[in-house]
Order: structure tokens, then C-alpha cells, then sequence
């Protein structure tokens, strides 16, 4: 079976950023909106750092205005996952982008989503849920109210709630209202972390918001004994290792540490986090880590039982999933 074939699970992938260059370009150019700047001379992504980046992503967010425009950029993005073999997907949405952390716009935007999202299930045999995501640089106001949105609307298809954004902003703590909220929701959490922010910060994400899985937090291999909290507290890593080598975390895919982290026994996962803005997929991502660490059908079992085990759905949805992928 080719690696493309395969069927996946994919835990980490930002919706907008999910979205092809040229569909970013049609709506600008449908809706009139000069985001040229967005781009290179051939049509890619264009950003020089991390930071950058996230202006980038924004930039490029900006011309997705209605629920119609989500409900088009979901289905693409779905269509394009399916493609790749993935049968189950995660996406991080926001309430900051879709109707301005808004309640009832939010339940516009939500609505258009998972009628698409319903479609595309039955369709190309691809299930999705959504995690609610504030924005760190946005700041713990705005986090709130994207908190409020996710707990009015927690149930079948909202089921997390994370951070993303800038880690050079704030503490993990600054968001402590916000997590409260959500958990008390009964959504389930992550945060980004351990990514540009150390392995400090993934100390804090998983002792002060109490979330039990982390975005990234490769970095927690620089400190062993945070390495060992994390196999104690069984909390799992949604590793993205494209979107690290893209962003320049590590100079190349043999010195990212998914194998170091995976051999000491913590549950690693692999997803594209971002992927035309890191020129991957999750068939590359998984030709990359057959050729960087040899990884064979054995240890993509592995990675396999390790995103169903922390995947954020109910247990009919998990069981199915299971039966699909043949994961005993
Ligand atoms: O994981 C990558 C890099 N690290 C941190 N944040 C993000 C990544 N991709 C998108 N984000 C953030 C970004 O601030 O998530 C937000 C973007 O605005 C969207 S969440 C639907
Ligand atoms: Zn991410």
C-alpha cells in the first residue's frame, strides 16, 4: 500500500491555514482585496520568520468574510485531506475570524461549517470535528469571549477548546479563565506550546491549564525530566515536524526530535499544522519520516492508536474509526 493510501488521522490543522494559495487569491479578487503582499512571485505563501507568519495567516484570513466563504474553504480543505488518506481530522476555528467572537454569528459561521462538514463526511468518508482556539496575541479578553462561544456551542461537532498564536506572548496562565470555562463545557484541551516557547512553556500549559494535549511541544526534549512528566501524565504531543522545518525550528528533518521523543515512550501523533504555507501534506509528512527515521507500517500503526487514543470524539466515533483503520 503506497504511503498516500493509507488511512490517517490528523489532529493538528488550522482551517485557514489549511487553505490553498489560489483560494485565497479568488476570494480577494472576487471581494476586491489587495493581499498581493501575502504572496510570492509564484503564487506561494510569502513570509520571512514567525511572527511574519502569523501577519501572513491573518492577511490572508482577512478575505474569508461569511459563513458561505468557510463553508467553500472547508469543503476544499476537506476534499484535499481525503485525498491524502485521512479519515479523521481535527481543525482549530476561531471565533476571532468567524463573526468576531459573536455568539450568534458564531452560530452562523458553526452552522455553515457542520452542514459542510456532514456533506463531505458522507461524501468522501472523511469525519471532522472542530477545536475552538483562542489566540494568544490577541490577548485574554478576546480569549474569553472566544471561551464563551465555545461553551454555548460545545456538543456533536465544538468538541476542544486550545491556544495558538505567538508564544513570545504572555503566560499559558493568562488564559487560565478561559480553559476553566471550556473544561466546565466538557470540551476537551490542548495548547500550542513548546514550540517557539521553550520546554518551560509546556510546563506550564500542562500544570496551570491542565490540558491533555500539547501543540508541537518538541521542545520538552530539551528537558528530560519534563519528558518523563509527560509520559507520567500520558499526555500527548500533535507533532507537526513539516511545519517545524519549514518555520526553521530545526535545519532539517533528521534533527527533529519526533524519533527521541517517540522512543523514550511518549505518544506522539504527526499532522501538517498549516500545510500549503509549509508546502507539505500528510502524505509527505509520512514519506519524510520513512526517510528521515525509517519509519514502516509497524510504527504508523503506533502513531495511528496514539491520535485515535487522544482524539477528541465520542466512543462510537473512536470505535468506528478503529474498525476502519484496523487498530486493535
Ligand atoms: O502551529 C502554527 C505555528 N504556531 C502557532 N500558531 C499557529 C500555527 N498556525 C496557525 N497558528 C495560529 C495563528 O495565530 O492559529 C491561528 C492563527 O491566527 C488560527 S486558529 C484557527
Ligand atoms: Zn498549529
Amino acid at each position: 500500500m503506497s504511503l498516500k493510501q493509507m488511512k490517517k488521522i490528523e489532529l493538528h490543522l488550522h482551517l485557514e491555514g489549511a487553505a490553498p494559495p489560489a483560494f485565497i487569491r479568488g476570494l480577494a479578487a472576487e471581494k476586491k482585496i489587495d493581499i498581493h503582499r501575502a504572496f510570492d512571485e509564484r503564487g506561494h505563501y510569502a513570509y520571512r520568520d514567525f511572527v511574519h507568519f502569523l501577519q501572513v495567516y491573518e492577511a490572508a484570513t482577512s478575505v474569508l468574510q461569511t459563513p458561505e466563504d468557510y463553508a467553500r474553504l472547508l469543503q476544499a480543505v476537506l476534499q484535499e485531506s481525503a485525498e491524502h488518506g485521512v479519515i479523521y481530522t481535527e481543525l482549530f476555528v476561531s471565533p476571532d475570524f468567524c463573526g468576531g467572537s459573536d455568539v450568534a454569528a458564531w452560530r452562523d459561521y458553526l452552522a455553515a461549517l457542520q452542514s459542510t462538514a456532514a456533506e463531505a463526511e458522507a461524501k468522501l468518508g472523511i469525519t471532522a470535528r472542530g477545536i475552538v482556539t483562542c489566540i494568544r496575541h490577541f490577548g485574554p479578553d478576546k480569549a474569553r469571549a472566544s471561551a464563551l462561544c465555545a461553551a454555548e456551542t460545545a456538543g456533536d461537532f465544538i468538541t476542544g477548546f486550545g491556544i495558538a498564536g505567538d508564544e513570545g506572548i504572555g503566560k499559558p496562565g493568562d488564559y487560565l479563565w478561559s480553559f476553566d470555562c471550556a473544561r466546565e463545557a466538557g470540551l476537551r484541551l490542548t495548547a500550542h506550546a513548546g514550540e517557539w516557547g521553550g520546554p518551560q512553556s509546556v510546563r506550564d500549559a500542562v500544570r496551570d491549564l491542565g490540558v491533555e494535549r500539547i501543540g508541537h511541544g518538541v521542545r520538552a526534549i530539551e528537558d528530560l525530566a519534563l519528558v518523563d512528566e509527560l509520559g507520567e501524565r500520558a499526555i500527548t504531543l500533535e507533532v507537526c515536524p513539516g511545519s517545524n522545518v519549514a518555520l526553521g525550528l530545526y535545519p532539517a528533518w533528521r534533527k527533529h526530535p519526533i524519533e527521541t521523543l517517540r522512543e523514550r515512550g511518549l505518544k506522539v501523533t504527526v499532522s501538517t499544522d498549516d500545510p500549503p504555507f509549509f508546502h507539505t501534506t500528510m502524505t509527505r509528512e509520512y514519506e519524510e519520516l520513512e526517510r528521515a527515521f525509517g519509519w514502516d507500517e509497524a510504527i504508523f500503526a503506533e502513531i495511528h492508536r496514539n491520535a485515535l487514543d487522544a482524539a477528541f470524539c465520542d466512543t462510537a466515533t473512536r470505535d468506528r474509526i478503529a474498525k476502519d483503520m484496523e487498530l486493535t
